[in-house]
């Protein structure tokens, strides 16, 4: 700001030298990969990205089953019953017959995701058992073929977006109820099987794409197949298909290959899609994963250990308590991401009382500090003990989860980055000291919850490591 013009001159100057720096970096040359080097930063992406935090559902036939197949358990995710048990599709399919969720209400599941905090949710509109949620003409293995015959996905886009919530297609590309999708590609017949899975896929994303058109993201799974690698060129036509009926939408990294099999990164190195879809029960290391920060990315979580469908036996594995789950939220957003919390209805369309209960712990720690989240990023702050820094501007929030022992909470800011006020949520101001060049104590408060102190910072001339992360 102070040297106009010599910034000007310097944009010009990198922006004249960039194509030729980063191609001279360029190992191949790719029709498929990379569809750009920077992040995206239109309108629907910074609001993608600013929501922040959303759910995950995952409801399909295997819901009613809830991991237990004639009489027996299987403790592996629920959604992938049809695979632990060996059933054939046709015996797995038939359970359609039985699909008539009683207990559903769209209207009463967007209030429960509206009231939990979530800015967005993303839907399974066809996982890899193949039975679509909406009334296809592409298969016979939907809802329109049921007891219940209603277009359930359609009713809970209406009314997602009714209560302001944004809704995401979760779509499995990997389809076990179609005779034509191999996994991998052997010989003339299977190319040709394959060729006709292809126009169907294309067949069905269309459908979706037009049927909805207020969808916002497209979410794929099922993509890991050498049929799938081996076909880049296809998953980049998909990709630019959507963009063209949808809009802004944005796509995940878990779609793509490129033309030498590469996924989610391209040959050279570059992330295809709008945003890393790879963190799936995981999240990237707080100290060594900076650079994370420079790309968009949405990690996924389970509350119990793998369980996305409805398992009726959650005492199989270790359940997160709510905390643990905001704790994720927290160091996602930290770490300049995005998180989605799944939730596995039931066959009725009911959520066990569980997930009910850390939807509403959620929502009230939302309603008080989701300041601290939506629209927040990484604070380019060394990480700290008692918990995570996230930031929006020059406010930095910082979300205490460990009480320490004394009662100081140090905080060590980025050189040239002074601290000028603390505060908490609600404006009460919080005692604190400059100890050394570029470190502080903060006063800790007494909660029995994770807590939010609120500091204002002067980055004044401060080094461009967080800047350059922000943007
Ligand atoms: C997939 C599905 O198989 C699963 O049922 C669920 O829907 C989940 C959200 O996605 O599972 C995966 C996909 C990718 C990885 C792990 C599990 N991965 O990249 O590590």
């Amino acid at each position: 700001m102070k040297h106009p013009l010599r910034l000007t001159a310097c944009l010009l100057l990198a922006a004249c030298f960039l194509p030729f720096v980063s191609h001279g970096e360029e190992k191949y040359e790719l029709k498929y990969g990379a569809q750009r080097t920077e992040k995206r930063d239109d309108e629907a992406m910074r609001r993608f990205r600013d929501h922040r935090v959303g759910a995950f559902i995952h409801w399909g036939l295997y819901s009613m089953a809830g991991g237990e197949w004639k009489g027996k358990i299987y403790p592996g995710a629920a959604e992938w019953l049809k695979a632990w048990a060996k059933v054939p599709s046709d015996e797995w399919l038939a359970q359609m017959d039985r699909w008539n969720p009683t207990g559903f209400d769209a209207r009463e599941w967007a209030r429960m995701m509206k009231a939990a905090g979530f800015r967005y949710v993303k839907i399974t509109t066809k996982h890899h058992e193949g039975f679509c949620l909406w009334p296809s003409a592409t298969t016979p293995y939907t809802v329109a073929n049921t007891p219940c015959g209603r277009d359930l996905l359609g009713e809970l886009v209406k009314a997602f977006n009714d209560e302001g919530l944004d809704v995401h297609f979760y779509f499995s590309v990997m389809d076990w109820s179609n005779p034509d999708y191999r996994t991998q590609l052997n010989c003339r017949e299977d190319s040709t099987a394959f060729e006709r899975f292809k126009r169907f896929t294309e067949a069905q994303l269309r459908e979706l794409a037009t049927r909805y058109p207020s969808v916002k993201d497209f979410w794929f799974d099922g993509t890991w197949d050498a049929s799938v690698k081996g076909n880049g060129a296809w998953t980049l036509q998909l990709e630019n298909m959507l963009k063209d009926l949808v809009p802004g939408v944005t796509v995940n990294s878990r779609l793509r290959a490129d033309e030498r099999g590469s996924r989610h990164f391209d040959s050279n190195g570059r992330l295809m899609g709008d945003y890393e879809s790879g963190y799936e029960r995981r999240l990237p290391d707080p100290v060594r994963d900076l650079q994370v920060t420079l790309r968009d990315w949405e990690a996924c979580m389970t509350v119990p250990e793998n369980q996305w469908g409805y398992h009726k036996d959650w005492s199989l594995s270790y359940v997160k308590p709510p905390v643990e789950v905001l704790r994720r939220v927290v160091h996602a957003v930290s770490m300049g991401g995005n998180m989605a919390v799944n939730f596995g209805p039931d066959g009725t369309g009911r959520f066990r009382q569980e997930e009910k209960e850390l939807a509403d712990w959620l929502g009230n720690w939302m309603r008080h500090n989701g300041e601290a989240i939506y629209g927040c990023g990484y604070a380019g702050f060394e990480k700290a003990d008692w918990g995570y820094y996230t930031r929006k501007g020059d406010t930095v929030y910082m979300i205490v989860f460990n009480q320490p022992f004394g009662a100081r909470l140090r905080v060590k800011t980025p050189a040239g980055t002074a601290v000028r006020g603390a505060s908490l949520i609600d404006g009460t101001p919080v005692g604190f000291m400059e100890t050394a060049r570029d470190e502080y104590n903060v006063n800790t408060v007494e909660s029995s919850e994770p807590y939010v102190i609120r500091l204002t910072v002067d980055a004044g001339s401060a080094e461009g490591k967080y800047r350059d992360a922000l943007t």
